[in-house]
């Protein structure tokens, strides 16, 4: 019986540190890519200037969230309409420059990894413009909308999902391990 407390134990503590995987694109704006982020200008400066791209960046867990900061910052004025799915629930959504420079202690990462944590800047305009720009979620759905029109320095938010899989996942395993230890158990008494 030990043992197979251990494989629950072992199987939760997988679970629990499984890496997150990256959002999916449900629907975007035809014409345009949505990738990770791999360029070594600093994001937020308005210097990324990709015209047809949505970015993100795999960000830090801190405090039992996952981050993901998700910009789009083409040169010119241009519209981007996208919906995005987490493999986690979403817990909250930060918009704000202010909520964006308030977090970048916590969540930021060396984007060209050359060791100093200096790869975002957030100029007066980095965040979204009231009246402009929109995203809109549900807490605890993984899915949220967006719709844009952004040039210089481009608009950006920073998604943060809970860090360890959703209950139905849990749920799915713990079912799964339950009927395991009940063949087992049936398999001694046969
Ligand atoms: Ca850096
Ligand atoms: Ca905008």
């Amino acid at each position: 019986m030990f043992n197979k407390i251990s494989i629950l134990g072992a199987t939760v503590m997988a679970l629990a540190g499984a890496a997150q995987a990256a959002p999916v694109t449900n629907t975007l704006t035809p014409g345009f890519s949505f990738q990770q982020y791999s360029g070594t200008a600093a994001v937020g400066s308005g210097q990324v200037n990709t015209a047809s791209a949505l970015w993100f960046i795999d960000e830090r867990v801190a405090d039992g969230l996952k981050s993901w900061y998700v910009f789009f910052d083409p040169q010119g004025s241009q519209a981007i309409v996208a919906t995005l799915t987490f493999d986690r629930p979403i817990i909250d959504v930060l918009t704000t420059r202010a909520e964006l420079a308030t977090s970048h202690f916590k969540y930021s990462v060396d984007v060209d990894s050359d060791g100093l944590f200096d790869d975002y800047t957030y100029p007066v305009a980095t965040g979204l413009e009231d009246g402009q720009d929109t995203v809109t979620w549900s807490p605890g759905s993984n899915t949220l909308s967006l719709r844009w029109t952004a040039s210089n320095p481009g608009d950006h938010i920073r998604v943060l999902t809970a860090a360890v899989p959703e209950p139905a996942s849990w749920a799915l395993a713990v079912i799964a391990l339950a009927g395991l230890v009940g063949t087992q158990r049936r398999r001694h008494r046969g």
